[in-house]
Formats: C-alpha cells, sequence, structure tokens
C-alpha cells in the first residue's frame, strides 16, 4: 500500500518577490510533487492567517516558521498515511491545527501540503491533477476573467477599481478564447502607447497608466476589442472587480478617481449606470466586506441582471457564505484555496454555492508562483470559470496555458462562454 514517505517545505519567492511556502510530498512508491502557495495584497479580514516570520529577513515577511511547521508538526502526523483520502488528510490538518483560521500552523503551511498530497496522489496514480479531482465529469474549460487594466492595490495609479477584465465568452474552445484574449491585450497596448499612456505593467499582468476617471479604462477595452476584431458583448464581454473594501471609509465609499465619497446607495447608482452603458457581466466585491447592508441593497437591485461575485466579503468560507446566502448577498463566490485553507474546504465551499445556485470563480491571487494548480482545480469542480490574470506574465500565463494542455487532453473539453450569461 502506498503511504506518505516525507513531507519538507522550502522558502521560495513567489511574483512580486516575496517568499512563500513551497511544499514537497514523497511517497513511499517514490512519487514526489510540489505546491507553491499564493498570497493576496487587497486580502479579505476573515481569510485564514499567512504565517510571516515578521523579523528582520525579508521586511518581516519570511515563511521559515511556516516551513518548519511542514517539516515538524505536519510531516510528524501525515508521515505514513495513505495520500489517497483528500477529505481525511485535511481533516487530520485541521484538528492537528485546532484553531478555526490556521492560526496555529500558517495556513501556508496547511494549504501548501493539502495541495501537494492532492497532486502528488493523482501523479501516483498517473491520472492527471484534474482527473483525480474531478474524475470523468471534469470536462468544462472555464471561461476566463483576464485582467488587463490594474488599478487599486494592485497598482500605483490613481484608478479606483482594482481589476478591468475581459470575457472572451462567445468562442467554441478555450484555445480560440485565449487566442482573441491576447490580441485584445495587444491592442491595448497600442491603444495606450498611441496616447502616450505608459504600459508598464501592474501586479497581475494588466496595463496600469492613469486615467481620467474609473470608467476610462473601459472605453479603452472596448476599443480595444473593437479594433481586434472582435464584438463587445457577443464575442468579448467586461467583467470588474471593485475591490471596494480598499476605498470604503468611515461608512462611505471614496473614489478618488472620480473626486467623488458616495454613500452606498449612490454606489450602486454609480454601478448602475456602468452596467446600462457597457457590456459588464459579472461585478466583483461592489460592496466592502463590512457592509452587509450595502450588499443586499446592490444584490436586490442588480442580482437579475449581472453575476455579484463575493470576494472579501465571503473569503471562500463555507459558514459566511451560508450567511450570505440567508441575508440574499451576491449570487456569485470567488474562490481562493488560501482563504480557507486546504483543498477539502474549498470543495465544500464549492458544493454549498452550487446547491444554492450561487456560481462560483476559481481565482488566482495577486502574488503568484509557476505552480498551476487552479487551472486544474477549476477543470475538476466544474466551475466554468477562472480569474487568473492577464495574458502576460509567466505566473498568470502558467495557468492559461495549463487549461491550453487540459483542452487537448480532453479532446472532448467543453466551453460554456456562451451559456454562462443569458444575454
Ligand atoms: C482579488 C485578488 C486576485 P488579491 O481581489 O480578487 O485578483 O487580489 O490576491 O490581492 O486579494
Ligand atoms: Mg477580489
Amino acid at each position: 500500500m502506498v503511504y506518505i514517505d516525507d513531507i519538507y517545505a522550502d522558502e521560495v519567492l513567489d511574483s512580486r518577490g516575496n517568499p512563500t511556502v513551497r511544499a514537497t510530498v514523497v511517497l513511499s512508491d517514490s512519487t514526489v510533487a510540489s505546491a507553491i502557495v499564493p498570497s493576496g495584497a487587497s486580502t479579505g479580514k476573515r481569510e485564514a492567517l499567512e504565517l510571516r516570520d515578521k523579523d528582520d529577513r525579508f521586511g518581516g515577511k519570511g515563511v521559515l516558521k511556516a516551513c518548519e511547521n511542514v517539516n515538524v508538526s505536519i510531516a510528524d502526523e501525515l508521515i505514513g498515511i495513505s495520500p489517497f483520502n483528500q477529505a481525511e488528510i485535511d481533516a487530520l490538518l485541521k484538528e492537528l491545527d485546532g484553531t478555526d483560521n490556521y492560526s496555529k500552523l500558517g495556513a501556508n503551511a496547511v494549504l501548501g501540503v493539502s495541495m501537494a498530497v492532492a497532486r502528488a496522489a493523482a501523479l501516483s496514480l498517473r491520472v492527471p491533477l484534474y482527473k483525480y479531482l474531478g474524475g470523468s465529469n471534469a470536462i468544462v474549460l472555464p471561461t476566463p476573467m483576464l485582467n488587463i487594466i490594474n488599478g487599486g492595490a494592485h497598482a500605483d495609479n490613481d484608478v479606483d477599481l482594482q481589476e478591468y477584465m475581459i470575457m472572451p465568452v462567445g468562442f467554441d474552445d478555450f484555445k480560440e478564447a485565449l487566442r482573441a484574449s491576447s490580441e485584445v491585450y495587444h491592442t491595448l497596448k497600442k491603444l495606450l502607447n498611441e496616447d502616450g499612456h505608459p504600459t508598464a505593467l501592474g501586479d497581475e499582468g494588466g496595463f496600469a497608466p492613469n486615467f481620467k476617471n474609473n470608467e476610462e479604462p473601459i472605453e479603452y477595452i472596448l476599443k480595444a476589442i473593437e479594433k481586434a476584431g472582435y464584438k463587445p458583448s457577443d464575442e468579448i464581454a467586461i467583467a470588474l472587480d471593485a475591490a471596494s473594501s480598499e476605498f470604503y471609509k468611515d461608512g462611505k465609499y471614496e473614489l478618488k478617481g472620480d473626486n467623488k465619497v458616495l454613500s452606498a446607495e449612490e454606489l450602486v447608482e454609480f454601478y448602475e449606470n456602468l452596467i446600462n452603458k457597457y457590456p459588464i457581466v459579472s461585478l466583483e466585491d461592489g460592496m466592502a466586506e463590512d457592509d452587509w447592508e450595502g450588499w443586499q441593497i446592490l444584490t436586490k437591485k442588480l442580482k437579475d441582471k449581472i453575476q455579484l461575485v463575493g470576494d472579501d466579503v465571503f473569503v471562500t468560507n463555507p459558514k459566511i457564505l451560508q450567511e450570505g446566502i440567508d441575508k440574499g448577498v451576491a449570487n456569485s463566490i470567488l474562490i481562493k484555496l488560501n482563504q480557507i485553507g486546504t483543498v477539502s474546504e474549498t470543495m465544500k465551499t464549492i458544493r454549498l454555492a452550487h446547491r444554492n445556485d450561487y456560481t462560483c470563480v476559481v481565482s488566482h491571487r495577486s502574488g503568484e508562483s509557476e505552480d498551476a494548480f487552479i487551472a486544474d482545480f477549476a477543470v475538476a469542480l466544474n466551475t466554468g470559470q477562472i480569474k487568473t490574470g492577464a495574458p502576460a506574465r509567466g505566473e498568470r500565463t502558467a495557468k492559461y496555458n495549463r487549461l491550453l494542455s487540459i483542452e487537448r487532453e480532453l479532446g472532448y473539453g467543453e466551453y460554456i462562454g456562451k451559456e454562462l450569461f443569458k444575454r
């Protein structure tokens, strides 16, 4: 019988050059698999704890304690156990930590091991990760949200909304959808250049110049879609992540780029105007994580028009999502493994969302790595949507390129962009 023979962790670098955990699992049949944990910048308050050393190395961001927790406590607990029962492994990790938010071991320690175990199990069985986690039903290639203009906490510009994304909905397969997206990205670069805007990239690979206001980036993107030869809305739609917790101050929303301070109701109006004017199909974190009343107003008003994705507000936590379902907050949830801590808990949140007709968008973090776990994960869990940055920068393209491989391997994969939003 195959069992876990060794577990260890190294401190490696993420795409922002900050340290992060890479966990490695060795099985008794000599299988070796690793996973690298991502890290956010605009984090939700109720996310699982990311353990940082807070000493003088790496400006306090070192993760040696988290690595030590993998090397000692977690290794002690899991060595000798079968890697093939993910739920059991993750339950053991949760029990070993003993806190609600992994504040003892660190979610970065725990998630690294949880992902590496899944990957090792798949490798040992000689099945791809998406098939190991999702079986024969894992056949839907997710429609991507590609973040091509970066603002908020991900860029040094004066744009308040964090992510302006394109969604290639009108294509028959992932490959063509990705090609169109890349063409739009390059056309956008040209347009920005022509107008004298710098085209330096933000953390997720999108362009990050200054704009007149928060609406202008949408105008540029629409122009880029058309100039690249595609139809806005029918072929390429727009998705936004306002990440509004970042500009919520004393019960008001401060849109510096528009010189406006808005109440929740006024912010809903602001969004409504944008939605009426532009082909926006999805809005993430339209309201702040602490403003549940605002979220209810937003949901009531717009839930039948667009997808309202909860990120900071739900932090991939099934208990908080249940609260949201009960209170009529959002109709979709962003899924980030490191917000909750293990693969099994993340899957539990997705099942709960699906049972309640909430859509799920599997997501990267702004601090990423070459690890493409979420590409397999999105296919395995049949979420139909993924957001993983611009079609540029290796840590972002790692995920898109992995999806290209999965599409080729499946042969009969389904791309369901046209069905996602009944437009
Ligand atoms: C978000 C994410 C990913 P971060 O807000 O959705 O785009 O950003 O990882 O910084 O939380
Ligand atoms: Mg977000």
